[in-house]
């Protein structure tokens, strides 16, 4: 058996935080599917009882040491913390990670990850005026990580650290998915992103989480 188990989704930019984290620290790591859309299994009984009772993916479970972490943020700041790596220099700089963490949370893929739903998945289509607002917002917020993000390489300066981890949610996701180009629209995203797809383990949510519960593979 591995030594962590992640329970995720392959839609799911929220959980593609924790699954490239595992694999950009090459832990040994098997992703247990959550069944969301179908089954609705996050809504069920169980899983609130037994895994999560925030009922959310994603949920790391660190089998050697009888721990069950959620909260992507939280299973971040594990990882790093045990390994060392991505890891902020100082406090000063585990200060601004968490900054950037809450910030992508809630205003960068907290809003992104809703438009995705509702464009994609949703069963009745997002309102055009939901979808207004929410474009507006994350807008917005791009401009600030892409101004952030054209004074310096990452997010805390010339490394990545887990604040860059977390900022990459949903952002390789097909364009298609979101009817805009992020990577084209705010040209230093879109260069942060390439540096961040070179880190050794780098895989795209789609190779590295399972399910595809409408037929077919999304292409990337
Ligand atoms: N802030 C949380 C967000 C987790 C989250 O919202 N996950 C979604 C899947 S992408 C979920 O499980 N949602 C279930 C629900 O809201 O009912 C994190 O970063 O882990």
């Amino acid at each position: 058996m591995a030594d962590y188990q992640l329970y995720c989704f392959a839609q799911s930019g929220n959980a593609y935080r924790a699954a490239l984290m595992l694999n950009l620290i090459d832990a040994d790591w098997e992703p247990l599917w959550v069944d969301f859309f179908a089954a609705g299994v996050q809504r069920t009984p169980a899983f609130r009882g037994d895994v999560n009772e925030m009922g959310e993916a994603p949920v790391l479970v660190d089998k050697a040491r009888h721990k069950k972490l959620s909260q992507s943020g939280v299973i971040l700041t594990y990882l790093s913390d045990l390994t060392g790596e991505y890891q902020p220099a100082d406090d000063d700089e585990k200060l601004e990670a968490l900054r950037w963490i809450i910030f992508d949370n809630q205003k960068i893929n907290g809003f992104l990850g809703p438009y995705r739903f509702l464009k994609n998945f949703a069963p009745t289509p997002g309102d055009p005026a939901v979808m207004a607002f929410l474009k507006g917002r994350i807008d917005a917020s791009l401009a600030i990580v892409d101004k952030r993000l054209a004074a310096a390489p990452f997010l805390i300066g010339d490394r990545p650290t887990i604040a860059d981890v977390s900022m990459t949610a949903y952002f390789y996701y097909p364009a298609e998915e979101f009817g805009f180009d992020i990577a084209k629209d705010y040209p230093s995203i879109g260069a942060w992103l390439e540096r961040m797809r070179a880190l050794p383990g780098w895989s795209h949510p789609y190779d590295l989480m399972p399910g595809y519960p409408f037929g077919s593979k999304p292409s990337a």
